[in-house]
């Protein structure tokens, strides 16, 4: 039997609520040694993973990784949120009864560490010193060393998070183990996954899996669904699926932040990271607080204040190049520390390239491997298989990106100015349209439809509703989450303005009728303006959109008819999309009043409209 003590005290963990969690555990999954991490381990565990084979050079202070090829991405039909009460359960969050899991997953984990290491890693999902701490300390147990270095960019890891806690009670208790990943029926009946997050217990237990939001559970099981829980049952905070960015006109000195919620590769990684088009560079400039996840509440002040509790990012790889963010590129380099997931990568050369990095593949193929390590000069005539896979990731510091917040720092958060809601729609959503009402700016949000993505496992273009980039880390029923929603926002005396921004319209021929990445931003300083009544809009039975004198389009490349149907409401298609909406809804347990109301105006006005 492991000696726990003696590992927690080499270690100078002294919070005796966590010395018991870990013995606890060490008790179920049985390891062979117990390791406590901190930042400051980093360098020596790369070399570990490096000679253990679980990391490969990608040149200097850069590496790549693989994932058992059927662990790629999220499952979100494996994962489910555990709640004592029934009330908690949702349209979405695939509730069950807390004690029923935390069996099953207790058994499932039973010895399951034997011959390895276990790995606690204390973190904390925000700034030191923010107002939100007290939700933000975690202790996850992996039993997978890569998952270690991941979290170590992902979060802030160190014993003193947890030393440190006012109550030494109030941190989430979040054990990974990865389990004997060829054996465990991925997507057939027989699936042993589980991914769970038992929110009353404030305790996350995933099982089967080492990827991504799967295993680094301080990110999405604590960062989202841990936290949207604890958002409601505090009453004082959001937890959301939004990127956080600011804008700096620095001809008049004024500071703009937008918060937004887009689904899982949707574009907020792009969009938080984003330059100013090169025609607008003089005038602006954007800095990156946040790309997956932001926490919202009100400040003494009446306004709506956001931080962004991560410490880096796990970026969507494909068609990440000059053009499209050339910020995620610089943080990605040399001496970066970056891991690569799942790229194509060429042991000779210690070269990585995903789909889109360039135009074409290289085209000396000598040692390129694809994702799954599979030579590409052996491939059969014709097979065009991505080399990547599409759901391949880069992680990154936040620190590393070159346009990073001089104060993403800051415990205090900062102003929220607008909050917009997109997706991938590829006909109907406008550019952008502005709503000003509160409840009008919730109904958007729970509305919100998108086109699949491979982020999770699931058909690649099918339109599905995402509540607010929620739908797959909601934590209990989509009614009172439109509630808590009101009650937070309705508090702020000087709240932010909504919109719904689209950059994925296309044309018959399947172009994209906006160009995006940077022009992006021009959206947003239109956005920015009309909230400061600098510019009127024009109103629509679905918000204010710019007119085209309004949205500065400077060195824009597009043609005057994709600038007319994306600044233009076609009215029959929104009256159709409401039917749906009207279905959409209808699932919802306690749906406030107040967002049937927003449903009926909008659909008044667009009736009225003929
Ligand atoms: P998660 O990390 O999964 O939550 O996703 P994300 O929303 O951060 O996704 P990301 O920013 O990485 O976007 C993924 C995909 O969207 C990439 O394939 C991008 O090329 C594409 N994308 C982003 N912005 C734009 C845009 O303005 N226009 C077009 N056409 N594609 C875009
Ligand atoms: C997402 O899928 O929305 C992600 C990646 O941000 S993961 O952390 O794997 O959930
Ligand atoms: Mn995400």
């Amino acid at each position: 039997m492991v000696d726990v003590e003696k590992a927690l005290d080499e270690a100078g963990l002294q919070n005796p609520r966590v010395r018991e969690y870990v013995a606890q555990w060490a008790a179920v999954t049985q390891p062979d040694r117990i390791e406590v991490v901190s930042a400051a381990d980093d360098e020596r565990l790369l070399k570990e993973a490096v000679a253990a084979g679980e990391l490969l050079p990608a040149g200097e202070g850069r590496y790549y990784s693989r994932s058992y090829f059927k662990d790629t991405a999220r499952s979100e039909e494996r994962t489910v949120v555990a709640t004592s009460r029934e009330d908690d359960k949702g349209v979405y969050n695939n509730w069950k009864p807390a004690a029923e899991m935390t069996e099953l997953l207790t058994e499932r984990m039973r010895g399951a560490s034997a011959g390895k290491t276990m790995y606690v890693i204390p973190y904390l999902m925000a700034p030191p010193g923010s107002p939100l701490e007290a939700y933000a300390a975690g202790v996850e147990l992996t039993d997978c060393r890569p998952v270690v270095l991941h979290m170590i960019r992902m979060s802030r890891v160190g014993v003193d998070y947890l030393n440190d806690l006012e109550d030494p009670d109030s941190f989430v208790r979040a054990v990974h183990v990865t389990g004997d990943l060829p054996n465990l029926g991925q997507g057939t009946p027989d699936d042993q996954r589980y991914f769970a997050t038992v929110a009353d217990d404030r305790t996350i237990l995933h099982y089967g899996s080492s990827y991504g939001g799967n295993a680094l559970l301080g990110k999405i099981a604590h960062g989202l669904r841990q936290a949207c829980y604890d958002g409601r049952e505090s009453g004082i905070f959001l937890a959301e699926q939004f990127m956080l960015l600011g804008i700096t006109d620095k001809e008049t000195g004024k500071r703009w932040h937008v918060a937004g919620g887009f689904p899982s590769a949707s574009g907020k990684t792009n969009l938080a990271m984003t330059l100013a088009p090169d025609a607008l560079g003089d005038r602006y400039r954007v800095d990156f607080y946040g790309d997956d996840i932001a926490w919202l509440w009100v400040g003494d002040d009446g306004r709506v204040y956001a931080m962004n509790p991560e410490f880096g990012v796990f970026g969507v790889a494909k068609d990440t190049n000059e053009k499209t963010n050339p910020t995620a590129l610089d943080s990605i380099g040399d001496g970066s520390g970056v891991i690569f997931t799942n790229v194509a990568y060429n042991p000779q050369t210690e070269e990585v390239w995903w789909e889109g990095k360039t135009k074409n593949p290289p085209e000396d193929v000598t040692g390129w491997q694809d994702w799954k390590g599979e030579l590409i000069s052996e491939r059969e005539e014709g097979d065009t298989s991505p080399w990547a896979h599409p759901n391949s990731r880069f992680t990154t510091t936040l620190a590393n990106v070159p346009n990073v917040a001089a104060d993403f720092e800051d415990p205090k958060g900062v102003p929220v100015d607008a909050i917009i809601f997109g997706g991938r729609t590829s006909d109907r959503e406008p550019l952008v349209r502005a709503i000003t009402d509160l409840a009008e700016g919730v109904y958007d949000g729970l509305t919100l439809g998108a086109e699949a993505t491979f982020a999770a496992e699931g058909v690649d273009g099918q339109l599905r509703y995402d509540p607010m980039s929620m739908r797959p880390f909601m934590a209990y029923a989509e009614g009172d989450y439109a509630a808590h929603w009101l009650k937070i926002i309705g508090a702020a005396t000087d709240g932010p303005i909504f919109a719904h921004v689209n950059w994925f319209q296309r044309g018959e021929d399947g172009h994209f009728r906006w160009p995006g990445y940077r022009d992006n931003l021009r959206a947003l300083l239109w956005l920015c303006r009309y909230k400061d009544a600098e510019v009127t809009g024009r109103q629509t039975p679905v918000g204010v959109l710019p007119t085209k004198e309004e949205l500065e389009l400077d060195g824009v490349e597009i043609t005057p008819e994709d600038l007319d149907i994306i600044l233009t409401i076609d009215r029959e298609r929104w009256q159709q999309e409401m039917t749906f909406r009207e279905a959409h809804l209808k699932q919802f347990d306690r749906l406030p009043e107040e967002i049937w109301e927003a449903h009926r105006r909008v659909s008044a006005a667009l009736d009225a409209d003929a």
